[in-house]
């Protein structure tokens, strides 16, 4: 039987996102690690993300699709098409922060299910298969790295030196790995192999969109990244009795040398510079004991790579001055990612299809496509959110820019899926 592959199919899956059924299945998922003040606190492969899991799978069992998985927990949704070629993809992550929203990486696999359902819906078949993708841990709040699902389905490799990486409790991520599996254990193990593509919608989680009043970002690439712990060493002592000149207090030593970071950062770096101390471990965190110990965290953005280079031996000065006193060790680096043009002319095509004004943006946050971006044409789809917010309870975007952005994809996803090649 030939099948004809017509762009009226992109358009009819478009038509048929049904704007209720996506944003109450935002709503329901939202319920689960539901905070007081509105937002979201479901860590990566905690007893709630394996609960959000469990019902994103019936979900998706009820709508056709075969349900896999693989060592890294993450969950692929497939739907079947007319061709057993490799498949387009779409997804993102279910993981938060521990004040996170409701919608950053939730947004981009509900929104990769209401394209499922609209495809049914519309009676659309399509050349590839179409798989939904979960990854786990992009957020790497609980376990660092972030993004450990998408980096080890692209480079397994990987998958070792994560296992044994422990969240604040000592937990291993092995053995939460181990205990998805337990709870999961008739899912497929995902064959691996080739990915045709691979786009992720999201939420920007900055304000340039709504500043511009343009409800599509075509996301053309994302910025680099550093993310290391500093862990500096001092001497416990009694806070009453011990004179000032004579102490060895951690905590003045992380002080001197936050500063410090964040004065080359931003020399280096300029207005577009991002650096954050986010994360901060005092031991033995007394009151009346000076801290012999005191960790913390930095995150450093920048769109270029040179800037990235200076830092990294700005950064490797810095702790060499303090010899054997402050302790650097990596956790994450990534250099600047551009998208494949291919992948990006299907976003901004489905933009002019849909009669959406769209404009390109640089993601400043990091997502799964930036690995993804190593193993097909990858790109993404940014919509507005509220005020710039995120990584807050108060994020938010627009009703209408949430159907718009899942409805732009949901043509992008067709015209992938009928690619011959
Ligand atoms: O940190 C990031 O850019 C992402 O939100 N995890
Ligand atoms: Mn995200
Ligand atoms: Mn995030």
């Amino acid at each position: 039987m030939t099948h004809s592959y017509d762009t009226t199919s992109a358009l009819r899956a478009a038509e048929h996102v049904d704007p209720a059924r996506l944003l109450d299945s935002i709503d329901a998922l939202a319920t689960i690690g539901a905070r007081a003040d509105g937002g979201v606190d479901r860590p990566a492969l905690s007893a709630l993300d394996i609960d959000a899991r469990r019902g994103l799978i019936e979900r998706a069992q009820a709508l056709g699709c075969t349900v896999s998985t693989d060592a890294c927990a993450n969950l692929f949704f497939r739907r079947p098409g007319n061709e057993d070629l490799p498949p387009v993809m779409t997804g993102s992550h279910i993981d938060t922060q521990p004040t996170g929203g409701r919608l950053d990486g939730a947004y981009g696999v509900l929104a990769g299910f209401e394209c499922l359902a609209a495809l049914a819906d519309a009676g659309v078949r399509t050349r590839r298969p179409l798989e939904v993708a979960i990854w786990t841990n992009e957020e790497g709040s609980r376990f660092q790295p972030g993004a450990m699902g998408s980096s080890s389905f692209v480079d397994p490799a990987r998958l070792a030196g994560y296992r044994s990486v422990r969240d604040a409790a000592g937990v291993t991520f092995g053995a939460t790995l181990d205990a998805h599996r337990a709870a999961f254990p008739s899912l497929d193990t995902r064959a691996s192999g080739a990915v045709h593509a691979f786009i992720e919608l999201h939420i920007e989680q900055g304000p340039l969109l709504e500043l511009a009043d343009t409800p599509l970002g075509v996301v053309t690439g994302i910025q680099g990244v550093r993310w290391h712990s500093i862990r500096c060493t001092g001497a416990a002592a009694h806070a009453g009795t011990t004179p000032m000149r004579v102490r060895r207090d951690a905590m003045t030593l992380a002080v001197h040398v936050r500063g410090a970071i964040e004065t080359f950062a931003l020399e280096l770096g300029g207005d577009a510079a991002r650096i954050t101390f986010g994360s901060w471990r005092v031991e033995p965190n007394s009151i009346n004991t000076i801290p012999s110990a005191v960790t913390f965290t930095v995150d450093f953005r920048h769109p270029d790579p040179a800037v990235l280079a200076s830092f990294d031996a700005a950064l490797a000065d810095c702790i060499a001055q303090h010899r054997t006193d402050v302790h650097l060790e990596p956790l994450f680096e990534h250099p600047p990612v551009h998208f494949a043009e291919s992948a990006i002319e299907r976003v901004r095509a489905a933009c002019v299809a849909l009669g959406a004004r769209s404009q390109p943006i640089v993601s400043g946050a990091f997502h799964d496509a930036l690995h993804l971006a190593k193993h097909c044409p990858t790109a993404m789809i940014f919509v507005p959110s509220r005020g710039g917010i995120s990584h807050n309870p108060l994020e938010a975007t627009d009703d209408v820019h949430l159907v718009s952005g899942t409805r732009a994809l949901a043509h992008c996803l067709v015209e992938l899926c009928n690619e011959a090649r």
